[in-house]
């Protein structure tokens, strides 16, 4: 249904790994087809832990670049920075004010980012309102996310609720889009913790734009635990059932068919045959994103879709502030 729509975004916050594309990116290449999308890369939420400007800078056009090479096509969705796009900020800010200190308290990204840190910055903290104020500002029917981002769309819904019984109905209540497989890919080096870019071990993911032979080397090094039975069993065999769902997402097989395939032959040729459908998905992504950083047709896209997107918001940021009370000249 193509007046659906759907918004997503990924944070500009180093380079993109497999659990961006399994978890987000890949339903964001599906769904173009068939809703009105909108994808956005969120370097204001980027901000909210500190930020080289040159790393910045360049992240946030590899991320954009990686978004049409892996197959997004700016003639059906509409791709953009969110910083270009003012009304995110001050959408941002009216969240803000409709946020409790409490809710904003329990969301374990915020505890999980803070924990042991010595000053804290407020932006972590006031992190999911902005988020929210994202989505709303285009009505989204559906966002699609991996699962660590659960708590953050319930917040939405709820700010969107909240909005609406106290100013009159404005806003729908978005849903979340999991993967069926491969909403939470863990990371290589410790299936206790989710794959995470900003990890500063690059061997516990594997990065969108890593080599070849490096996808190998750390598909090989994948800690696994000391049986050899290739079963999908993530309650006790966490590291061998993540990477299953890593091999399912990058090859079709469903884990059924998986555990078939490798009965009783332990984990070394199933490693092999993992890297090698990794390489199979990631490397002609890498060879299209090498063309078009090459052909400097980035900042035309962004730019159109800056303009998409700013008219959608700039109206929905004008009938919220016509409901809250402010004149709106
Ligand atoms: P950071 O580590 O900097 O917080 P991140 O790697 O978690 O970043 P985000 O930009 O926060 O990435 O997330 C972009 C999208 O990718 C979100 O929809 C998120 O749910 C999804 N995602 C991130 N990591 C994973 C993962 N390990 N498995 C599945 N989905 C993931
Ligand atoms: N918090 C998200 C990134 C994000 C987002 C959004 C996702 C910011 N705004 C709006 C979906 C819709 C994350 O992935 N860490």
């Amino acid at each position: 249904m193509a007046n659906l729509r759907v918004l997503s975004g990924m944070q500009p916050s180093g380079r993109l790994t497999l659990g961006n594309y399994i978890g987000a990116l890949k339903n964001y290449v599906k769904l173009q087809h068939t809703h009105d999308c909108y994808f956005m890369v969120v370097d204001l939420h980027a901000i909210t832990v500190p930020q080289e400007p040159e790393a910045l800078r360049e992240q946030s056009e590899a991320v954009s670049a990686l978004y049409l090479a892996a197959g997004i096509d700016p003639s059906k969705a509409t791709i953009f920075l969110q910083s270009t796009v003012s009304e995110h900020a001050e959408l941002g800010w009216i969240m803000t004010t409709l946020s409790y200190m409490g809710e904003l308290e329990r969301m374990t990204q915020f505890k999980e980012k803070s924990a042991g840190k010595e000053s804290v910055g407020v932006g972590l903290f006031t992190y999911p309102s902005l988020m929210a104020a994202d989505i709303l500002l285009y009505n989204a029917d559906l966002v699609p996310v991996g699962d660590d981002q659960r708590q953050h769309l319930e917040i939405t819904r709820d700010l969107a609720h909240r909005f609406n019984t106290r100013y009159g109905d404005m806003f729908k209540l978005p849903e979340p889009y999991y993967p069926e497989v491969g909403a939470r890919i863990m990371s290589l080096d410790d299936a206790s913790k989710k794959m995470s870019k900003s990890n500063p071990n690059p061997g516990s993911y594997i990065a969108m734009l890593d080599e070849p032979d490096v996808i190998r080397k750390k598909i090989s090094r994948a800690v696994t635990d000391s049986g050899r039975e290739v079963k999908y069993d993530p309650a006790n065999k966490p590291e061998i059932s993540n990477l299953m769902s890593i091999y399912s997402m990058c090859s079709d097989l469903s884990l059924a068919e998986i555990e078939a395939r490798y009965e009783g032959q332990g984990y070394g040729p199933f490693k092999k045959d993992l890297a090698e459908a990794v390489v199979a998905v990631l490397e002609p992504i890498q060879a299209r994103y090498r063309e078009i950083r090459a052909s400097g047709e980035l900042h035309d896209v962004l730019r159109q879709g800056r303009e998409r997107a700013s008219e959608l918001a700039a109206a929905t940021l004008k009938q919220v502030k016509e409901k809250m009370g402010f004149v709106v000249l």
